[in-house]
């Protein structure tokens, strides 16, 4: 492509993404920068050589060299291992714009809003169902992943995408609260229930150290829902509303709306004495406090007994990304053992890769609040897609925000 025409579209690609707003504050700067960038490997770059007709007998090396100049990665927050993408730029000679999203309704409304640079994403199940039925995924054919054997069976054909015609596994884990281990009122009751985020006479005993909840509609409502009795995936109007209620009668309380960068800035550092959180991010905060002569950290994990959410993150390529066969590359190359090993040697979330297994540390699999056992895991949902009633939890969802 021609330079000037080249800046041509950058400019009309910021254009239509201006028009098409990309959500709120910063983070829409940071896409329209992701997709400029991502504008700039003209797409008839994948598959130039096999279209050139090129005789050549290293197969490997032909699909080498029909990988793009550029891959548009979309991950949660602290969800890899950075040195991963180092190494796969260094490898395969492909440049890795790296961007993350606080929730899977955000993701969905960049997608929604027109963002085309994304090249991968890792959307949770029930968001996968909802975006295959909205055509925002592209298929895929796992028998053209050399490492798909090394998903557990167990994580394989997950119901929100049979016969994983779109997204593979890439890590799961639970939703529970994490508390402050020293902490003189937490040592005499261990928050073994929802009521410590929802019932004001047990947060008047500690709300002064402060409480973080997850900003993430699905789960805190979820979690309010299955401390009433019902089902995270209830689409009752009336049961939502009791939900938003509680909700909202316990949000006085609360410090922080955080799920992004909680651990780091309100566990480990003790800003909090409480949190709802995910698995992973709370045994991370434990890791991350831990005190070779105490032989302990500063942050326990509990799952409630009244249960709550189980989930597994997907990595999918979006149906507009324009570099199909080297995002199916990028994944593979995540599925192979040593680097399924890495990502949870990383971010303390349990990894769907059985081959990965003999590399992960083995603290972190005897580890019951990332690896529960089969009666705590028994007990939890999966958060399923909702239809219409959608639109019931976002009403729910602004009202408690507001
Ligand atoms: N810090 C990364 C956390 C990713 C957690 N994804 C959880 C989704 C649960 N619905």
């Amino acid at each position: 492509m021609k330079r000037k025409m080249f800046w041509l579209m950058v400019v009309i690609l910021a254009l239509v993404i201006s028009a098409c707003g990309g959500g709120p504050g910063e983070e829409s700067e940071q896409t329209a920068t992701v997709n400029a960038d991502a504008a700039e490997t003209p797409v008839e770059e994948e598959g130039s050589a096999a279209e050139a007709g090129e005789d050549t007998a290293d197969v490997e090396a032909e699909k080498e060299m029909a990988l793009a100049s550029q891959l548009v990665v979309y991950n949660w927050d602290d969800y890899i291992d950075e040195e991963l993408l180092e190494i796969y730029s260094d490898e395969f000679g492909v440049e890795i714009i790296y961007d993350t999203f606080a929730s899977n309704e955000d993701l969905l409304a960049k997608l929604q809003a027109g963002a085309t640079g994304y090249d991968v994403i890792f959307p949770s199940d029930y968001m996968v169902s909802q975006m295959i039925e909205l055509g925002l995924l592209a298929e895929i054919d796992v028998n053209d992943l050399e490492n798909w054997g090394n998903i557990a069976d167990s994580m394989k054909d997950g119901p929100f995408d049979p016969g994983n015609q779109h997204c593979v596994p890439y890590q799961w884990g639970t939703t529970g609260i994490g508390y402050r281990a020293g902490d003189p009122f937490f040592e005499e009751n261990t928050p073994d229930s929802w009521a410590y985020l929802f019932d004001p006479e047990l947060l008047e005993q500690y709300s002064d150290g402060g409480i973080n909840v997850l900003n993430d509609q699905r789960e805190l409502i979820g979690a309010a829902l299955a401390y009433l009795g019902y089902s995270v995936n209830d689409t009752d109007r009336a049961h939502l509303e009791e939900a938003r209620d509680i909700i909202l009668e316990a949000k006085p309380y609360w410090k922080t709306f955080n799920s992004e960068d909680y651990d780091d800035t309100l566990l480990v550092p003790d800003e909090v004495v409480l949190s709802m959180g995910w698995s992973g991010d709370v045994a991370s905060a434990y890791y991350n406090t831990y005190d070779d002569e105490l032989e302990d950290g500063n942050w326990y994990y509990s799952i409630p007994e009244e249960g709550g959410v189980k989930w597994v993150d997907n990595i999918c390529i979006p149906a507009a990304s324009e570099r199909y066969e080297t995002a199916l590359h990028f994944i593979d190359f995540l599925l192979e053992a040593e680097n399924g090993a890495a990502i949870t040697n990383y971010t303390y979330y349990a990894s769907p890769n059985e081959a990965a297994r003999e590399f992960i540390d083995p603290e972190v699999l005897e580890d019951e609040s990332i690896y529960p056992p089969d009666s705590v895991f028994g007990k939890l949902e999966w958060l399923s897609e909702v239809g219409d009633a959608v639109f019931i939890f976002d009403e729910m969802w602004t009202a408690i925000k507001g």
